[in-house]
């Protein structure tokens, strides 16, 4: 699987039902029905933890152009990505309406409207809607799309620049929490100058890292200090009676949430999915004989009625097909507990339960206890997906000396820190020298030499093969 990752992922997402690429537009893909719930489950962790201080909103998708084109380094950034909608019916349209590749320029004339004094700050809104970018780079499903399907995006302003600093991390705090749920670990950076999003003063940006050593941005927070608040007029009457332009920034996840999570927990026999997004969280496989299988069924029944009623999500699998296969379907989809029930186990008042994170077969009583038992195995599992996602990152992050290290280092799957002095040309010659992007800043230093210039580095950087 580490060796053909893009295969095995791209084959994966067929055969566990997650999306059909078959769709015959380039970069759009169709959610099917197993995949649409992994989305719904995963989107109402981050919604929840958005709804905590956010306002939901919901803006219209077509932008106009004259919005579209007033901040002018925004606009160069996502110039060649957007999709133009240029007549209605027969008719060309006096201006031309962009389906909006991300939604500043939607959201924040609005804002200008909305913000009059220092009372209406700080505004905290967000959106999930789905976004176009018509992405020249190779697309791959969920990975790079050219509709995004899940972009949620949260947009604040605040009074002051101290203000919108705390809200950055704030956003990483969150953004951990997610991420932690769903036990994908990360790496926190702080994008170089020419990586950061156009318009933004800085962007802080999660990358996970994938089997195959690749990293996946999967998630990005922007301070946009006061370029956007200049463009669009968003000024506020502060205490002291004067007109100041607000302090705002942005953040966004993506559908390649989805893709991290099924890529980093994922193995040779399928998905392995953390219980707190898997579509069923137990699935209870009936081993049937002719002989009492309606005795057999009617229990199996019963341990799905109480597990449901202590808030699992559980399904029944009584398709007339070989035990065998049922297992191996549900090993691909990644329920993480199977529970096996058979005439003898119905005899011993027990069901044999098997956990998709390892091997083992373990006998639970039909009792009282049941679901505690059950809930206690999918914390466990839960737990141990994300341990061994971790151990993993902690393995493929390496540190070099010498910029001649670092191709090995990439090469075998590794991410590596590196001291770097900070200069910009510095960071191209980098990049160029091992042909690998410098994913940005991990934390400031006053020790060590730059690993290319030899000057005093200022930083520990990030370098990786990225998506
Ligand atoms: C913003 N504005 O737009 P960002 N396919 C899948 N995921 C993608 C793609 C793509 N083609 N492009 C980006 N992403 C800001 C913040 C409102 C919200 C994902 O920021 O352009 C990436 O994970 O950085 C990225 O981190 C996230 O969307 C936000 O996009």
């Amino acid at each position: 699987m580490v060796e053909n990752f893009d295969e095995w992922f791209h084959d994966i997402l067929e055969q566990a039902d997650i999306t059909d690429s078959r769709y015959p537009i380039k970069g759009m893909a169709v959610w099917r029905p197993y995949g649409f719930q992994i989305r719904k489950h995963s989107m109402n962790i981050i919604k929840n933890l958005l709804d905590k201080d956010h306002d939901e909103v919901l803006f219209p998708m077509l932008v106009p152009e004259s919005e579209l084109a007033k901040e002018g380094i925004h606009v160069k950034g996502f110039e060649d990505e957007v999709y133009w909608v240029t007549r209605g019916g027969q008719r060309e349209l006096n201006e031309q309406l962009a389906l909006r590749p991300t939604s500043e320029t939607a959201i924040y004339p609005m804002y200008s409207l909305w913000i009059r004094t220092h009372i209406d700050l700080p505004i905290k809104m967000y959106q999930i809607v789905n976004t176009f970018r018509y992405e020249t780079k190779h697309t791959r499903p969920l990975i790079r799309v050219r509709e995004i399907t899940t972009f949620k995006e949260a947009h604040t302003a605040h009074a002051t620049k101290e203000e919108s600093d705390e809200q950055i991390q704030d956003f990483i705090e969150m953004y951990k929490e997610f991420f932690d749920d769903l036990g994908i670990p990360y790496l926190i950076s702080k994008r170089p100058e020419w990586d950061k999003f156009p318009g933004s003063d800085y962007t802080m940006a999660f990358d996970a890292i994938m089997p195959n050593g690749k990293t996946l941005q999967i998630g990005t927070i922007h301070n946009l200090g006061q370029t956007f608040a200049k463009t669009f007029e968003i000024t506020f009457e502060d205490k002291d009676g004067e007109h100041k332009y607000v302090y705002q920034t942005c953040a966004g996840v993506s559908d390649r949430v989805i893709a991290s999570l099924i890529g980093i927990h994922g193995d040779d026999k399928g998905l392995r999915l953390p219980p707190k997004v898997s579509p069923n969280q137990v699935t209870i496989i009936p081993i049937l004989f002719k002989k009492g299988k309606e005795e057999v069924l009617a229990k199996c029944a019963e341990i799905k009625e109480t597990l449901e009623a202590n808030g699992l999500r559980v399904n029944i699998d009584d398709r007339d097909i070989r035990p065998g296969k049922k297992f191996n379907d549900w090993e691909l989809k990644g329920t993480p507990i199977k529970l096996e029930l058979g005439p003898r186990d119905l005899e011993n008042n027990i069901t044999i339960a098997m956990r998709r994170d390892e091997e083992e077969k373990i006998e639970i009583p039909l009792d009282d206890n049941l679901s505690d038992a059950i809930i206690d195995l999918l914390d466990k599992s839960g737990e141990s997906l994300s341990a061994q996602a971790w151990d993993f990152l902690e393995e493929h992050v390496k540190f070099a000396d010498t910029l001649e290290e670092i191709p090995e280092l990439v090469e075998s799957g590794n991410v590596v820190k590196f001291y770097w002095c900070g200069d910009e040309e510095v960071g191209h010659e980098i990049e160029e020298k091992t042909g690998y992007d410098v994913l940005g800043i991990q934390e400031e230093v006053s020790e060590g030499k730059c690993i290319a210039s030899g000057k005093d580095a200022k930083y520990v950087a990030l370098i990786a093969k990225t998506y």
